[in-house]
């Protein structure tokens, strides 16, 4: 049967990257399919958090989620940590996955940087948690943006190995859902790097608590180049800053690239910045300012996601079950 999982780290404030590459999608895909949706709070602790903070981004991702359009009534909202089953499967998968492809994995390398004997075993070990955070509910679609395509690629490889070391035919295989037109947003500060929501620049990424105010003065000094935006698509190859801002504005408006630049092309950014700016605010304040709402009664986002835990575990115990007996496990 089909089924929806995805995840985001709580591991500082939502960004635009986040809502366009991912959030946007759970919102559609709750009305078609059974959805999970998790802050993977165990994700987050591969990298340092202090605690009052993860307590805070946690609840505040949920309140984006909610905010954003998510239904706790249609989908299942959790921490990753309240639902014990995805850790337990995760040491499973640890003892399948392969140090070879581990040390593949390019997001690995780029957050470890140049000391990764300094780095935790988690971080290594990361995709094969993520692996597990999807596999525990024999999900089927996983809608996220394109820097997270190498980690599925893996869930999909340990799911073919479990099923074959076994001989069962247990564990789907992951699709991923890569889809809109903004599946990687950039930094605004840099069009070659993925916009963060730890880079250490704050003029680098919109964060969805951003007021109106700093959205447009984010916008308006946003790297780009000297020239008018093209009205064909080929006219943005080699120009990532400028694809960047059209995709952003595309993805926003629920259009495609195409659309925007038979629209704005033969425009100057000087038109343009602005125009994004006020489309970015108008999308995304109704959001922030109903976030706030929320986060006023941390207890009832607390209520939401032990509901949610309780729910998830009605999939989980029994899929953990079962893949410990088909490994000789005696219950
Ligand atoms: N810039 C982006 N463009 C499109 N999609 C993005 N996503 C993240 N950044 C972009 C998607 O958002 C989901 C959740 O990501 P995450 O928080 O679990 O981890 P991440 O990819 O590591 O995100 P960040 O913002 O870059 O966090 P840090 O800075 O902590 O590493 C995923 O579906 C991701 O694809």
């Amino acid at each position: 049967a089909p089924r929806v999982f995805s995840g985001i780290q709580p591991s500082g404030g939502l960004t635009l990257g986040n809502y366009l590459g991912a959030i946007k999608r759970f919102v559609s895909m709750q009305d078609e399919y059974p959805c999970v949706y998790c802050m993977v709070d165990l994700h987050a602790i591969t990298v340092w958090q202090d605690p009052k903070d993860l307590v805070h981004n946690t609840r505040e991702l949920a309140a984006g989620l909610i905010a954003s359009g998510i239904s706790p009534e249609k989908s299942i909202l959790i921490n990753q940590s309240q639902v014990p089953e995805h850790a337990q499967l995760g040491w499973v998968f640890n003892c399948v996955a392969r140090m070879g492809w581990m040390q593949r994995m390019t997001q690995f390398k780029d957050k470890a940087g140049k000391n990764a004997q300094n780095a935790s075993l988690g971080l290594f070990g990361y995709p094969a948690l993520m692996a597990a955070d999807i596999l525990i509910y024999h999900a089927t679609h996983v809608p996220v943006g394109e820097d997270q395509k190498q980690h599925l690629e893996l869930t999909r490889d340990i799911a073919a190995k479990f099923n074959h070391d076994y001989g069962v035919d247990f564990f789907p295989l992951t699709e991923p859902v890569i889809e809109g037109a903004a599946t990687r947003v950039m930094s605004l500060r840099d069009g070659s790097k993925k916009m963060s929501k730890s880079d250490p620049s704050d003029a680098s990424r919109i964060n969805m608590t951003d007021d109106a105010d700093s959205i447009a003065k984010k916008i308006r000094k946003a790297k780009t180049d000297p020239d008018a935006l093209p009205s064909e698509i080929d006219g943005l190859k080699d120009r990532p800053e400028a694809r960047n801002l059209v995709n952003i504005y595309a993805a926003l408006n629920d259009q495609t690239v195409e659309d925007v630049l038979a629209e704005v092309g033969g425009q100057q950014f000087g038109t343009f910045k602005p125009q994004l700016a006020e489309l970015a605010v108008s999308k995304l304040s109704p959001i922030s300012h109903e976030m706030a709402r929320l986060m006023d009664d941390p207890a009832e986002i607390d209520r939401i996601l032990a509901k949610g835990a309780a729910q998830a575990r009605e999939i989980t115990a029994p899929i953990l079950s079962k893949t410990y007996e088909i490994m000789g496990m005696v219950r």
